[in-house]
C-alpha cells in the first residue's frame, strides 16, 4: 500500500498548507517551489470561471438531454437517448426498482440545482411539470430510504426555497403557488408510514410498494443506513405540517439501531432484520450500508439541535476512530502507513474486509463538518489518489492488492462532496485543482451521446447506459458550488445544511423550535421492547450517553420507570469500548 499510495502524502501535505499555516510540524512549500507545488498553489480567476461555466455545460447536457429523450420517465439512458421507468417485467431487478418508481425522479431531483444554477425559470417551469404530472400513486415498490432521500427531500428543499422571502435566488415561487409541492412530500411520506406500522421492531422494511404498502412476503432485511437515515427529511416534514408522526418514527429507528449495537464495541452490523432486531450482516464501516446513518444524527443535531443526537454521533465518531482507522496514528507526522477506514467486524472491531468503497469518500465531508480537520484533509488526500490513478472511483478499492475490487463508476457524488466541503473550510486552492481534476476526468470519460453515462469498469473505461438522479443532484451541484465562490449557498453557508442526496435545507430558527417532546415519540411500545431485548439482551449497556446528557429524567419520561431504582441495580460491563464512567448494564431476562 504504501509505494502506490504514497502519491497520497503528496496531495495531504498539499492540502495541509493553508490549513496548518504556521502550526503545523512541517511546511513543505520551500521555495524555490517545485513544478507540482506551484501547479497547486494558486488557480486564477479566469481559470476559476472557465471551471464554472463547464461545470453548469455539464448539467445542462445532462439535464436538457434527460428533458428532451427521456422526461417523464425516471431517468436519462445516456447512450441510447431515452428514458427509463422501473422494470415492471422483473420485479426482482432491484438496481433499477428500488430506485426508480414512475415519478419523473431525475427532474423532481435536479430542482434545487435548477436554483443554485441561478435558473429561476427552468426552475419555476420544472415545478410545474412536477404538480401538473407526478402523482405517486403507482403500483411501484420502492426502497424507503432511496425514496426519501431523492424525492422527499428535494420536494421539501424546493418547497423551502420557494418559500423564502429573502430571494437569495431570484424568483422562484410560481405566482399560482399553494403548497403544493408540500402536500406532495407529504403525499409521499405517508405511503412509507405502513414500512414501520408492519414491523416487529418499529426498524422500518425496506420497500414498500406506494399503493399498497408493505408486500407480502416482503424482505426484512435492511441496510442501517437504509432505516437509520430518515431523520433529516421526516422532522422537516413534520414541523412543517403539524405531524409528529413522521419525526417520531425515524427518531424511533434510530433508537432501535442505537439500542442494537453491540455490547462490547459499541458498533452497529451493516444489515438488520427489521422483524428480529437481529444483525444479518455484522460488518461495522463507514462506508455502504452505514454511511448515512453517522451523517444524518449529526446532521439532524444541526437542523433541530437536540444535544441526544449530537452525543450518538459524537458516542459513534469515536468508536469509528478507535476500531475502524489504521495506520499512522498522526496524519501528518510520524511512521507508518497513510491512514484509513476499514471494515471490521462489529463484536471485536478485527478487520472484515480488505477494500474501501467509494461511498466512504463522503466521510471526509462529515468529518469538516464535525471539525476534525486534519482528519478530513487525510482521508480525502487517500480517495484522491486513487481518483488520480483511474479517473474516477471504482466502487471498492483493495488496498491490500491495490487494485479495483468493483470495477464500476455510477458517476458518484461523494469525493465531490468532500472535496466541496474542504474547500469550503480551508479555502485552499490544492481543492480546486482537485475539482478541475474531476470535471477533466468526467467530461473525458463519462460523456456520452446525450448525457453522462455509468462507467462499467475503472480497467477498460467500457460504459454503461445510465445516468443516475443523483448526477444531478449531487455531482454537478458541488462541483458547481466548489467554483462559484459567490454563489448565495457559500455566502450563506451558515444559513445551509446539504441532506444526503445534495439538498439544501434552511438551518432556521423555526426547525429549531420544540413543538412537540420529542424524547416521548422516542419510546418503543412494549412489544417491540420485547423483540428488542431479545435481539440484544445487553441493550442498556449503550444507552449511557443518554443517561449521561439527561440523567435519570429519559428513561423515566418514556416508560414511567423509576430509573434511580434501576440503575441501582446495575453492575459495571466489561466490554472493551464501554469503559466510559456510568457504562453499566445487566441483561434483560428474556
Ligand atoms: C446518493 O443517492 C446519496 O448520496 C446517498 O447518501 C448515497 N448514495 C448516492 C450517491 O452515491
Amino acid at each position: 500500500m504504501v509505494s502506490t499510495l504514497s502519491l497520497s502524502l503528496v496531495f495531504l501535505h498539499l492540502a495541509l498548507q493553508s490549513f496548518c499555516y504556521g502550526e503545523c510540524a512541517f511546511n513543505i512549500f520551500r521555495y524555490p517551489l517545485t513544478r507540482v507545488e506551484r501547479k497547486y498553489a494558486s488557480i486564477s480567476e479566469n481559470e476559476r470561471l472557465r471551471l464554472k461555466e463547464d461545470t453548469r455545460d455539464m448539467f445542462y447536457f445532462g439535464y436538457d438531454s434527460y428533458m428532451k429523450y427521456a422526461y417523464p420517465k425516471d431517468e436519462l439512458n445516456p447512450i441510447y437517448c431515452s428514458g427509463r421507468g422501473p422494470d415492471y417485467d422483473n420485479p426482482s431487478n432491484i438496481n433499477i426498482n428500488d430506485i426508480l418508481g414512475d415519478y419523473s425522479l431525475t427532474l423532481i431531483d435536479a430542482l434545487d440545482t435548477l436554483a443554485i444554477l441561478g435558473d429561476a425559470e427552468e426552475f419555476r417551469k420544472a415545478v410545474k411539470l412536477v404538480i401538473e404530472n407526478v402523482s405517486f400513486d403507482k403500483n411501484s415498490t420502492v426502497q424507503v430510504f432511496e425514496a426519501n432521500i431523492r424525492l422527499l427531500g428535494a420536494l421539501l428543499s424546493a418547497h423551502l426555497l420557494i418559500q423564502d422571502e429573502n430571494k437569495p435566488f431570484g424568483d422562484l415561487e410560481p405566482e399560482w403557488y399553494d403548497g403544493e409541492l408540500l402536500e406532495m412530500a407529504s403525499d409521499l411520506a405517508s405511503r412509507f408510514l405502513p414500512a414501520f406500522d408492519n414491523s416487529k421492531t418499529g426498524l422500518p422494511y425496506p420497500r414498500v410498494n406506494l399503493r399498497e404498502g408493505v408486500p407480502e412476503g416482503s424482505r426484512t432485511d435492511t441496510c442501517t443506513a437504509g432505516a437509520g437515515s430518515l431523520l433529516v427529511e421526516f422532522g422537516v416534514l413534520s414541523r412543517l405540517i403539524g405531524d409528529p408522526v413522521y419525526e417520531m418514527s425515524a427518531r424511533r429507528a434510530n433508537k432501535v439501531l442505537w439500542k442494537l449495537r453491540n455490547s462490547k464495541t459499541g458498533l452497529l452490523g451493516n444489515v438488520v432484520d427489521v422483524n428480529t432486531g437481529k444483525w444479518v450482516g455484522e460488518l461495522s464501516g463507514v462506508g455502504a450500508g452505514l454511511d448515512s446513518f453517522y451523517e444524518y444524527l449529526l446532521k439532524a443535531y444541526i437542523l433541530f439541535g437536540h444535544p441526544e443526537d449530537f452525543s450518538m454521533f459524537n458516542e459513534t465518531y469515536t468508536l469509528i476512530k478507535q476500531y475502524m482507522r489504521r495506520g499512522r496514528p498522526h496524519c501528518n507526522s510520524g511512521s507508518g502507513d497513510h491512514p484509513l477506514y476499514v471494515n471490521v467486524d462489529m463484536k471485536n472491531g478485527g478487520t472484515q474486509t480488505t477494500w474501501i468503497d467509494s461511498l466512504q469518500a463522503a466521510f471526509a465531508g462529515i468529518q469538516v463538518l464535525a471539525g476534525d480537520m486534519e482528519e478530513a484533509i487525510c482521508t480525502h488526500a487517500l480517495y484522491y489518489t486513487i481518483w488520480r490513478k483511474y479517473g474516477v472511483l471504482p466502487e471498492r478499492f483493495n488496498w491490500q492488492r491495490i487494485s479495483p475490487d468493483v470495477m464500476f463508476y455510477p458517476l458518484r457524488p461523494e469525493f465531490v462532496e468532500s472535496t466541496y466541503l474542504l474547500y469550503q473550510a480551508t479555502r485552499n486552492p490544492f481543492y480546486l485543482h482537485v475539482g478541475r481534476d474531476i470535471l477533466t476526468s468526467l467530461n473525458n470519460l463519462t460523456k456520452a451521446q446525450c448525457g453522462y453515462a455509468t462507467i462499467h469498469s475503472v480497467l477498460d473505461m467500457t460504459l454503461e447506459d445510465r445516468m443516475e438522479s443523483f448526477f444531478l443532484s449531487e455531482t454537478c451541484k458541488y462541483l458547481y458550488l466548489l467554483f462559484d465562490v459567490d454563489n448565495p449557498v457559500n455566502l450563506n453557508s451558515q444559513r445551509y445544511m446539504f441532506t444526503t442526496e445534495g439538498h439544501i435545507l434552511p438551518l432556521a430558527p423555526w426547525l429549531r423550535q420544540q413543538t412537540w417532546d420529542t424524547d416521548l415519540f422516542s419510546s418503543v411500545d412494549p412489544v417491540m421492547q420485547a423483540n428488542i431485548s431479545q435481539a440484544n439482551p445487553w441493550e442498556n449497556c449503550s444507552l449511557s450517553s443518554q443517561r449521561e446528557t439527561t440523567p435519570g429524567v429519559y428513561l423515566e419520561r418514556v416508560s414511567g420507570v423509576n430509573t434511580s431504582a434501576a440503575q441501582s441495580e446495575t453492575r459495571p460491563h466489561g466490554g472493551s469500548g464501554s469503559d466510559q464512567p456510568g457504562c453499566y448494564c445487566r441483561p434483560h431476562s428474556n
